[in-house]
């Protein structure tokens, strides 16, 4: 193999640690990334900034905590060894269950030798002369490399609510992506929590069954579908090991890359009662085929929409005692599915029982925190223990906090102002050898599918800059351009990119974060999928190599 894109074996003229690769974040991403730049022949190092491996498994401890996707689907699929030795116990893992998994992984293949952790990486420069990236971490540590990865995960920049005297509380506070490791007893206690997007949604039903009284704080309800999980017997994981293949294939075959694939009717085509009794099917089904397995048009068409909206409503209706509680937790702002539909276990029938309140804060807004719990207009709630279920700056939150600078000083925080600029996601505009697992603007939806998608990718551009004794690769301006226009076309004709929410980049809680932005490649990832392998097969000429 030829070795031109070694640099790791040259000496070090000063105390800089140098590295082929240098991988941000130990998550799902940055495992396999390390995985396949070793198989490539990199010296590599992984700076992770948790205390040991897991990213998104390892920081959101919260009870309820678990994946919306079916288990077997959401493994690594590369190592047919690793499939054949690890059985999923539920059909939606918990974390706990998902960790060890991911430990599994990190042991088997001996990951941990090249992996730094309690390693939070402030800055990344670029030195145009050297042709190296030099990296700081906020120790003050430096080590240096040819190639930069970006493994930091959709949703690891967590966000805390902006609302004035959050210090003063006295109790404890909890994100659930800061979730303490030794898990929280609510026995007893009175708890708030504001929030109620995907994670609240995990975590009402759980805290509600602990807790002595819980106060969901809720600014606007989403819809949520039940998830229906349930547990793996062993011959029923024998069997399901047997289908790997045909799983796998099937992922890659549909456009978000679940099992699930969207009928091919259009809603109102078909006659009022067949419609319902499809729906009744699909909200008794585990998983998102409410969702990603209804009618093609339920995203597309406001009429369609707008009848599955209301099937769902009745859902909460018939699942909430109080009518008037049922209304407030039905969204009036926003279409099903329009926003990321959280799955469910029990969460409308937690607002049943008589130690759970629900606040409107449409009525009675928040006006500040106090040391002993909440202010609304209305009056104080008095708790032991609040939790801020306040979500992420999602997809390019984790990008900002890095200073990344690119030629000339430029930094990639100030090119992506109004939104992301990069080639299939996979590089972003004028920063040479930085690349991005999972980056804006990649195609996603489950989202191992999109990770080992998007390591294969990376990896075979490496190879090819091997193979070709390259050792610095940049994006065409042209290219840039036309997928940047390519993956905001691909937004406008759905739906949910009229909607606020953190997949369209609005997160109030952060300094402009207001105005909507395409963060992820939003069309069909079997296109998207196609264009990648397009690319590879013509010798990625869209790309500008030295
Ligand atoms: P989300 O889905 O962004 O939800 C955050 C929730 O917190 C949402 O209900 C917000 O209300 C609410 N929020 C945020 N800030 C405030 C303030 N200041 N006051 C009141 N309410 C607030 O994050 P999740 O962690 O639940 O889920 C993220 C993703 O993780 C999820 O989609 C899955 O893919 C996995 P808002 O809607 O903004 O009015």
């Amino acid at each position: 193999m030829p070795d031109t894109l070694l640099v790791a074996e040259r000496p070090a003229e000063d105390q800089v640690a140098q590295y082929d690769a240098i991988v941000i974040g130990a998550g799902i991403s940055g495992m396999f990334m390390l995985y396949r730049l070793r198989e490539l022949g990199l010296i590599t190092r992984v700076f992770e900034a948790g205390t040991d491996i897991g990213g998104t498994w390892y920081w959101n401890r919260y009870p309820g905590a678990r994946f919306d996707s079916e288990s077997w689907t959401y493994g690594y699929s590369f190592s047919e060894e690793l499939l054949q030795e690890w059985d999923w116990k539920e059909h939606f893992s918990p974390q706990p269950d998902t960790l060890d998994y991911l430990n599994l992984v990190a042991d088997k293949f001996d990951l941990r030798r090249d992996m730094q952790f309690g390693s939070t990486v402030q800055a990344a420069h670029w030195d145009d002369a050297a042709g190296q990236w030099t990296v700081t971490l906020e120790s003050g540590e430096q080590a240096r490399a040819r190639f930069l990865f970006t493994a930091v995960g959709i949703l690891s920049a967590h966000t805390l609510p902006a609302i004035p005297g959050r210090e003063s509380f006295r109790g404890p506070a909890y994100h659930p992506a800061r979730w303490p490791h030794d898990p929280v007893d609510f026995t007893g206690k009175r708890v708030g929590i504001i929030g109620t997007g995907a994670t609240a949604i995990q975590a009402i039903p759980e805290i509600a069954k602990q807790a002595k009284h819980l106060t969901v704080f809720q600014r606007r309800p989403n819809w949520a579908a039940p998830l229906h999980n349930s547990r793996i017997g062993k011959e029923e994981m024998t069997a399901i090991t047997t289908r790997d293949d045909e799983i796998y294939a099937r992922c890659r075959d549909t456009p978000s890359w679940f099992i699930h694939k969207a009928d091919p009717r259009k809603t109102l085509d078909v006659a009022p009662e067949e419609r319902e009794a499809f729906w009744e099917k699909l909200y008794a089904e585990p998983g998102f085929g409410i969702w990603m397995g209804n009618f093609r048009d339920i995203l597309l068409d406001e009429k369609a929409n707008a009848a599955i909206t209301e099937f769902i409503a009745g859902k909460i209706r018939q699942r909430v005692n109080d009518p008037k509680i049922a209304d407030k937790l039905i969204p009036k702002d926003h279409g099903f599915g329009t926003r990321r539909v959280p799955l469910e276990s029990g969460y409308f029938e937690a607002y049943n029982r008589d130690n759970v309140l629900l606040v409107d804060l449409n009525e009675t807004p928040i006006e500040r925190i106090t040391p002993d719990g909440i202010e609304t207009s209305d009056k104080e709630y008095e708790f032991d223990i609040l939790v801020y279920a306040t979500g992420f700056d999602g997809v390019t939150g984790a990008f900002d906090r890095i200073d990344i600078r690119g030629p000339g000083g430029v930094r990639l925080r100030d090119v992506w102002a109004d939104g992301p600029r990069t080639y299939l996601g996979w590089m972003p505009e004028g920063f040479p050898n930085l690349l991005m697992v999972l980056g804006p603007h990649t195609a996603r939806g489950n989202i191992p599918r999109a990770v080992e998608h998007g390591v294969e990718c990376l990896s075979g551009l490496l190879e090819f800059m091997q193979a070709h004794n390259y050792t610095r690769v940049e994006t065409r301006p042209e290219r840039v351009a036309e997928w940047t226009e390519t993956v905001i076309k691909a937004s406008e004709p759905l739906l949910s990119s009229k909607v606020d929410s953190w997949q369209t980049g609005v997160n109030r809680n952060v300094e402009g974060r207001s105005v909507r932005r395409v963060l992820g490649y939003n069309g069909n990832g079997v296109h998207y999928r196609r264009k990648c392998e397009e690319i590879a097969n013509g010798g990625y000429r869209e790309f500008a190599f030295r």
